[in-house]
Formats: C-alpha cells, sequence, structure tokens
C-alpha cells in the first residue's frame, strides 16, 4: 500500500498534502471546510492583533499561469483563531496557527497567548511581517530576523517553524540558514508568493488589482522553479532536524513529487486551492499515490530530498 503519511515539527499527518496560508482559510466556515477535506492538517490565515479587513477589491487576480494578490492580511484576528482550535480538534488532524503581527512584540504577544492552547499543534510564524515602515519585510532583513526569533523563542510553546519569503541569491540563502541554525525552529515553510509583480488588462491597459497600484504577490505556475531551489537549498542546508515544507506552484501530483524529491516532508497548496477548492488534496494525493505507484515506491521516505545532481 502506498502512504502519503509524514511528519511535520513532530505531529503525524495522514497525508502530506494541505492548505497553504492564505487562501480559503481566514472564517470558520473555511477553517471546517479544510477539515472535512483530504488535507493533512489545517493552517490558518495569518493572525494578527486586530480583526482587520484588508485591502479594497479587487485584491486577488487569477490568470492562466497564477495568481497575484494583495490581500493586505484581511483576518478575524489571533484571538478567533486561538478560540477556533477546540472546533478544529472534532477533525483529527493537526491544526496550525500562522502568525504575522505588525512588529516584535505584536508576533510575542500572539504566541504567548496560544501557548497554552493543547488544540494549537504549531505555529507557523511568517516572515513576511512587515516591521519598521520603509526597511525591507522581516525576511529579507536577517538581523531583524534574528532578533524576532530571539524575542518569539522566549515566549513560544508549540512547535515553531517560520515561513520565508523567496531568495534568488546563493549568498541570502545561507545568511538565512545561519540565522535559522541557531534556533530551534522545528520547520521552514518554502515559500511566500514572489513579491510584488505586476499583471497587465492589455485590453484595457490597466493593472488588474486595485491595491499598491497593481502591484502584488505572485503565486502559481511560474513561481515553482523558485519555489523548488528555495526548498533544495534550505534542505541542505538546516539542520536535519528541521523539516522544509514546499509551496509553490503545486497543482498536481508531479508537482507535489518535485517538491519532494528536492527535500520537502509535506507540501502546501494556495493558487490551486483558490482554483479548484479543497477537492484539490484528495485529486492531487491520488495523482502523486499513482506516481509513487509507478515508481515502486511505497511512502514519500523513499525519495524525500533524493535529487540526484548529474554526473
Ligand atoms: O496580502 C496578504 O495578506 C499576503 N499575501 C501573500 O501572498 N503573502 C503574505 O504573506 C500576505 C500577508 C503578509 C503581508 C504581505 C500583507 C505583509
Amino acid at each position: 500500500m502506498t502512504s502519503l503519511k509524514t511528519t511535520i515539527a513532530g505531529l503525524e499527518l495522514e497525508t502530506c498534502i494541505y492548505n497553504a496560508s492564505g487562501p480559503l482559510c481566514t472564517t470558520a466556515e473555511e477553517l471546517d471546510d479544510l477539515g472535512q477535506s483530504m488535507a493533512g492538517a489545517i493552517l490558518s490565515k495569518s493572525a494578527t492583533l486586530e480583526y482587520r479587513a484588508g485591502n479594497e477589491k479587487p485584491r486577488y487576480y487569477e490568470t492562466g499561469w497564477g495568481s497575484i494578490n494583495s490581500m493586505g492580511l484581511p483576518n478575524e484576528g489571533y484571538k478567533f483563531y486561538a478560540d477556533y482550535a477546540k472546533q478544529a480538534a472534532q477533525y483529527g488532524k493537526p491544526y496550525i496557527v500562522s502568525v504575522s503581527g505588525m512588529g516584535f512584540e505584536d508576533n510575542a504577544t500572539i504566541i504567548k497567548h496560544l501557548a497554552g492552547n493543547e488544540n494549537i499543534k504549531a505555529i507557523e510564524l511568517n516572515l513576511s511581517c512587515p516591521n519598521l515602515p520603509g526597511k525591507p519585510q522581516t525576511g529579507y532583513d536577517f538581523e531583524q530576523s534574528r532578533a524576532l526569533l530571539n524575542r518569539v523563542f522566549e515566549v513560544a510553546q508549540q512547535p515553531l517553524g517560520v515561513k520565508l519569503p523567496p531568495y534568488f541569491d546563493m549568498p541570502h540563502f545561507e545568511m538565512m540558514a545561519e540565522v535559522l541554525n541557531d534556533f530551534p525552529i522545528s520547520f521552514a515553510t518554502c515559500i511566500n508568493s514572489i513579491g510584488n509583480g505586476l499583471v497587465i488588462d492589455t485590453d484595457q491597459e490597466c493593472v488588474v488589482i486595485k491595491p499598491k497600484k497593481g502591484f502584488g504577490g505572485i503565486g502559481g505556475d511560474f513561481i515553482k522553479p523558485t519555489a523548488l531551489a528555495n526548498v533544495r537549498k534550505f534542505y541542505t542546508l538546516l539542520k536535519k532536524d528541521v523539516d522544509i515544507i514546499g509551496v509553490g506552484g503545486i497543482k498536481n501530483g508531479m508537482d507535489a513529487f518535485e517538491h519532494i524529491l528536492c527535500g520537502a516532508s509535506a507540501v502546501q497548496i494556495g493558487t490551486q486551492l483558490m482554483r479548484e477548492g479543497t477537492g484539490c488534496f484528495a485529486r492531487i494525493a491520488g495523482e502523486l499515490q499513482e506516481i509513487m505507484n509507478k515508481k515502486g515506491y511505497s511512502s514519500i521516505n523513499d525519495f524525500k530530498g533524493k535529487l540526484k545532481d548529474m554526473e
């Protein structure tokens, strides 16, 4: 029997495929829908201190090859995601809360509040969180990343992992890995959307989303090579006990297979979840199992990380 079982952050997942933080994981209805689906875990939208309505619509747009978004962190506020944990428990899969405070102390406050909650199995700290206005996002500032991790590990009790933005330069991978290897992180999720792309409607000669003069994070097909590179690099650079979670451009079983071959212990679905809804988990799982069957693999550990170099 082919199994898609995996372990991340010491948690057992029935299947290694679940949602990315962002799409369809903000409200109780959406989280319930994930709970009832074949997703291996339930991951929330990034939580801030207070409820946020987010940016003006349209703030999400899908093209044939992917998506652009400038949602502006719409979410119910951390207390909602903490309270929802009790309801999440009925689904028999790990419930993970994404945290993206607007500054260090917000993150510390939120993570401190989640600490006593036994139904929250892990925390995914979104390093794309804004820190100082006019400065790069936290994940692109290595010293700020270190300072934030110092602070949150003073209060964190659950396993804590980081959601990383994409890196493109070899020294940047090494600089971030050096920071992360100084902390007891449980996992690294690679990658967030590729920041500040621009999609254009040529008939209208106009941008396609309203916030930020049309600039937004890119997801979908085009980001898969960048995602695979980030999964592969952090798999080789981080301490061996850190699980890598792959996200970026996964819409079928073969895309998931590629991420796992690069070192991912689990994969998340973003743009394709928005497109297809929660049925995507069962479909992609079936496709991945079929590929594994044909290749003679019975578990993901048979090929995880085993990407070959050329002779
Ligand atoms: O706009 C968002 O809510 C958003 N979109 C993404 O593709 N990735 C993210 O991490 C977020 C939330 C964080 C931020 C981009 C608003 C700082």
